[in-house]
This record gives structure tokens, C-alpha cells and sequence, in this order.
């Protein structure tokens, strides 16, 4: 099935209209306690989750669409292993000059650890069976994945970003898929950061020199073409 394309900032997207179940996956990034729920890393630092909760209720409208329209739905989590063998000492430095260590223990068990109740995704949001779910160990969800393998193995060509951080895991994510040739949409209202002024400016870099990593859309013009002939 082809779709009618976005109406999205700076251009119609995708950019040649070529818009098919086939050709698309819709990207849940991070959507985890560790970054969104109480007692979370992002808690833990003292940032305001009220803006890194703002996407839940849009992205699962927009899941559901993509789910009834079949297109291809992966989840990723940033978490690392319990001997943190994959957690580079700078990253974890980092983290404890600000209060929340990465694999130190925390409210929710340690801090970004694989298989720890703060790794997990929030219930809202959680995977269906069958849908990929992709365990990274940086910010960027092509980092020793194998997303690349699995989305080229597909032939999927779009990409539609949502998930939490915009300004980190989320435009990581995008410039890698940009760089690599995917066709990408981030979701405005389906993002969210732990200061609005950085969620506004990662939106505002990727609609500068024509579109410099992609386009910009709200779920709402998402949802209008995905249940135009449910309506
Ligand atoms: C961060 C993420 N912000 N998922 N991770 O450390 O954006």
C-alpha cells in the first residue's frame, strides 16, 4: 500500500513519495523508566521527567496507526551489560559527577543496566511480540547494533524517529541514518528532552539547509494518512 507523503517541515516527506508499509519502520528510541519514570537516571539527575513523559500519549497513538497499517516497528533500549564491560570509563565518570552512575544502584535497581526494572520500557509503551528490539550500549541505535543489517535485510528505506532524548539518542540516531542514507522524519511531539530549549534547537538543526539530516513532522499529519481510509 502507498501512502500519501507528510506534510512536514522543510519538505513533503518523503522526499521522492515513495511512502509504503514495505519500505518504512517506525522507531521507538529509549523509551525506558531509566530515562522517563520515576526514580529513572533522568530522575535521578534531577531533570524534569514531565518533558521526557510528554511523548508517551502520541507515540502510542502513532504505534497503533503503524501497527494497523503494517508497517515495521522497532524498539531500542540503551542499557549495558552487569559487568559493564561495554560501558566506557568516561561514560560512567561522567554520570557520577552529576549524582547517577552508571551501574551504581539507584531506585530502580543500577542505573542503565541490562535487565535491571529502570532498563525496562515503561508498560505504556511496551513492545508486541514480534517487534524488534534493539539493545544498544551508546547513544546512537547503528553503534554495535545490527539495526543496519536488519532494516537493509527488509529493504526499508524511511525511517520515522520518535523516543526520548531528542538531543541525544534520538538525533544520534538520525545522523547516522541520515549519513547512511535513509530517508528520515522525526516526530516532533513523539520526542522529548530533558530541557525544552535543546528538544526546540535538535528540531530547529535538522529542518537548516534544506533539510540538512531529514524533515520535521507532528504525529497529526502522521496520523491523518495512516487512518485516511479508516475515516
Ligand atoms: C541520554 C538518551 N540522554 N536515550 N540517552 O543519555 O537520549
Amino acid at each position: 500500500m502507498t501512502f500519501d507523503p507528510i506534510a512536514a517541515d522543510p519538505y513533503l516527506w518523503p522526499f521522492d513519495g515513495d511512502f509504503r508499509a514495505e519500505n518504512t519502520a517506525l522507531i521507538v528510541i529509549d523509551m525506558q523508566t531509566d530515562f522517563c519514570g520515576p526514580g529513572g537516571y533522568v530522575d535521578s539527575m534531577g531533570y524534569d521527567i514531565s518533558l521526557t513523559r510528554a511523548p508517551i500519549e502520541p507515540i502510542r497513538a502513532l504505534l497503533a496507526a503503524a501497527r494497523a497499517n503494517g508497517l515495521t516497528v522497532i524498539h531500542t533500549r540503551e542499557g549495558h551489560r552487569p559487568d559493564l564491560s561495554d560501558l566506557p570509563a568516561n561514560k560512567r565518570w561522567r554520570s557520577r559527577q552529576i549524582g547517577a552512575g552508571i551501574g551504581d544502584p539507584g531506585p530502580c535497581g543500577r542505573i542503565l543496566i541490562r535487565g535491571e526494572p529502570g532498563w525496562e520500557i515503561i508498560p505504556e509503551l511496551a513492545p508486541l511480540p514480534g517487534e524488534a528490539v534493539l539493545d544498544k550500549p551508546g547513544k546512537g541505535s547503528f553503534c554495535a547494533t545490527d539495526l543496519e543489517l536488519m532494516l537493509r535485510t527488509k529493504g526499508i528505506r524511511n525511517l520515522i524517529l520518535t523516543g526520548i532524548t531528542t538531543d541525544v539518542c534520538v538525533h544520534t540516531t538520525m545522523r547516522e541514518a541520515n549519513d547512511r542514507g535513509f530517508e528520515c522524519l522525526i516526530v516532533a511531539d513523539c520526542c522529548g528532552a530533558t530541557k525544552l530549549t535543546n528538544h526546540l534547537a535538535a528540531l530547529d538543526m535538522v529542518k537548516m539547509q534544506g533539510g540538512v539530516f531529514g524533515a520535521v513532522a507532528e504525529s497529526a499529519a502522521l496520523l491523518a494518512v495512516l487512518t485516511k481510509d479508516a475515516a
